[in-house]
């Protein structure tokens, strides 16, 4: 199965790195051994050091032991495609046969994806995509629109009486996110009840992401309910509604399940998460790469499910099992 006249190098390699299997090293990076004849994949994560990406590794560890291939994990400190296109030029010069990548910008990776699949790496996009997704064999990602509009939705239920709502995104360009703000924008500039006081952006960073709560609910302290788009920002809203002392007054919908997300449920700051299936994205994906390699024929498109986890269902095995992982 495998092409390369490394492979000799590849299977030491794969056998010194099975022993360090889910450690990672001190570049945010990690290795897992797989099969010692199989394919060589390599997963480029949004950033290092989020649940979401972590619970996606290991659904993609999981899946690629399972089909003998080995995987390779790296990704930047920051949620930042200049500092992401490095990440991938080194992964490209390791050729491995296939990239999981989860771009951080429509466009700006567009032409570093682009190198990659010029070399005969073929490519699978993995939660975001691209401007031009036809690069990949396969993209794999959550209904994100419909999860912005979902968020709205657990709002209109928690403040049935309407006010004003407010958006915390992370940046322009990240394909995902971008659909979520549009998702719950339309749905609230839809509902005459409710007000949208528009989208600010975290920069993915929770600590932006509380000032620029801290300052709304200062100039609008009526604000009813605050959707946060992705985990950083949710952590940083949830700090912001604490800060404000107005836990439980105003209501907060965060995308992702990550474990400070689940504590604030817990505790009451916020009212509901929309948890993502980052494992199965992983596994879809390496079933993807797996079947390009093999010259099967690919899915293009493969939408993944969530689960809305609120403090009722939190303890439930379908709530636990959205809850995302800090480690495999
Ligand atoms: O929400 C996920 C991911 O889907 C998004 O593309 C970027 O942010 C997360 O990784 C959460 O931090």
């Amino acid at each position: 199965m495998k092409r390369k006249s490394t492979v000799i190098v590849a299977v030491l390699a794969a056998v010194a790195l099975g022993a360090a299997a889910c450690g990672s090293d001190s570049d945010g990076g990690s290795n897992a051994g797989g099969g010692s004849d199989g394919y060589e994949l390599a997963f480029v994560q949004g950033v290092a050091g989020d649940a979401f990406y972590i619970t996606m590794e290991c659904g993609i560890k999981e899946e690629a032991a399972k089909q003998g291939a080995t995987v390779t994990v790296q990704g930047a400190q920051k949620f930042d495609p200049t500092l992401q296109t490095p990440v991938l030029q080194s992964v490209i010069a390791s050729k491995p046969d296939a990239i999981l990548i989860a771009p951080t910008d429509v466009a700006a990776m567009q032409q570093p994806i682009a190198q990659a699949k010029a070399q005969g790496i073929k490519i699978v996009l993995v939660d975001t995509t691209l401007n031009d997704p036809s690069v990949a064999v396969s993209a794999i990602s959550s209904d994100n629109s419909a999860g912005g509009k979902a968020a709205f939705e657990a709002i209109q239920k928690l403040a049935p009486n309407g006010g004003k709502v407010l958006g915390v995104g992370v940046q322009p360009g990240i394909s995902t996110t971008d659909a979520r703000d549009k998702g719950f924008a339309d749905a609230a500039k839809a509902d005459s009840k409710f007000t949208y006081l528009g989208v600010q952006y975290s920069q993915n960073d929770p600590a932006k992401a509380a000032s620029i709560v801290s300052a709304a609910l200062q100039k609008d302290p009526d604000i009813v309910g605050i959707f946060a788009s992705n985990l950083f920002s949710a952590q940083g809203s949830a700090t912001g509604i604490r800060q404000a002392g107005k836990q439980g007054q105003v209501n907060v919908v965060g995308f992702d399940a990550g474990p400070e997300q689940i504590k604030a449920l817990q505790d009451g700051t916020v009212q509901a998460l929309i948890a993502q299936q980052p494992g199965d994205i992983g596994v879809q994906g390496v079933q993807q790469a797996v079947k390009a390699l093999k010259g099967e024929a690919n899915e293009a498109n493969i939408q993944t499910g969530s689960t809305i986890i609120t403090k009722d269902t939190i303890d439930s095995p379908e709530g636990k099992a959205a809850a995302y992982k800090a480690s495999c």
